[in-house]
């Protein structure tokens, strides 16, 4: 969890220090009045003075404005013109009139890896990051988009140096109508997550998900949003939760009983708390 001053001109809508997986939930809150300006309501906001910042392990949903104009877009997730920005493992759902991140003029040396970004803007604005200004040095790795409108990322008036790869790209069929500046390498488009259950917003991972062990190592992710060591299995999964078959707790052994004993075999019988493939030795 960050503590960050809230801009005089930008602030949180609401944020709120949560305990699960350590990290933090910022989400808004329906307007009592519509409110029409451009001051953005974003979750957090940093300035071009700020910098060596990282998000790891939070939740960001539902900011923004839910009244006023459709096309409202000044309030974000993540808003910032900061240098030296590390965000990991954190989960961007239902934006309403903003992006999940939006890199600001001078934006400079950003890891984004092992997000996940889930459903596209209200506003109906193409992208789940969008780019302004001068955005230098920005990877984006691991992460997953799902179901954005229209394409993975967009910008505006952007000057990018990027890289874009071992991304997963589930609803749209393109990273970026101008990835000018971009090097986009290899990525997942088109296959489907398969998280747990994302109409209830659980992102995790099912057995056989394509974003299972697909990842790229990086040494500046070494746990999920829960606190799970990555990898899991033999590789890193994309997205904010690493799968671990069978969950990550080992099994409960309960209800043990023998039968059908004979001079030479025995039935051993147990149950556990989860799917399990069982030997004895
Ligand atoms: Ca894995």
């Amino acid at each position: 969890m960050n503590n960050v001053t809230p801009s005089p001109i930008r602030r949180a809508l609401t944020g709120v220090a949560g305990s699960e997986g350590g990290g933090g939930f910022f989400h808004g809150e329906p307007d009592e009045i519509a409110q029409l300006d451009q001051i953005g309501r974003d979750g957090i906001y940093l300035n071009s003075t700020e910098y060596n910042f990282t998000f790891d392990g939070n939740i960001f949903h539902d900011i923004g404005r839910t009244s006023g104009q459709t096309q409202l877009h000044f309030d974000h997730g993540i808003y910032s013109h900061a240098d030296n920005m590390t965000i990991i493992n954190n989960i961007f759902y239902n934006m309403n009139r903003g992006w999940s991140i939006q890199l600001a003029d001078g934006a400079s040396n950003w890891l984004v890896a092992n997000n996940t970004f889930a459903n596209g803007n209200a506003n109906g604005e193409s992208g789940q990051i969008m780019f302004w200004g001068s955005n230098t040095g920005i990877n984006i790795r691991n992460n997953i988009f799902y179901r954005p409108n229209g394409y993975a990322m967009t910008r505006y008036a952007a000057t990018i140096s990027c890289t874009f790869d071992h991304n997963l790209i589930y609803g749209v069929t393109g990273v970026m109508s101008d990835p000018t500046g971009c090097s986009v390498g290899a990525n997942q488009t088109g296959v489907d997550p398969k998280f747990v259950n994302a109409s209830a917003n659980d992102f995790h991972l099912q057995s056989g998900s394509p974003a299972v062990d697909s990842g790229m190592t990086l040494a500046a992710v070494t746990t999920d949003i829960d606190g799970n060591a990555r990898p899991q299995g033999s590789a890193f999964d994309l997205g904010a939760r690493e799968y671990a078959s069978g969950g990550n707790n080992p099994p409960v052994i309960s209800g043990v009983f023998v039968s059908s004993i004979t001079t030479n075999s025995a039935w051993i019988n147990w149950s556990t708390d989860k799917p399990a493939t069982s030997s004895v030795q």
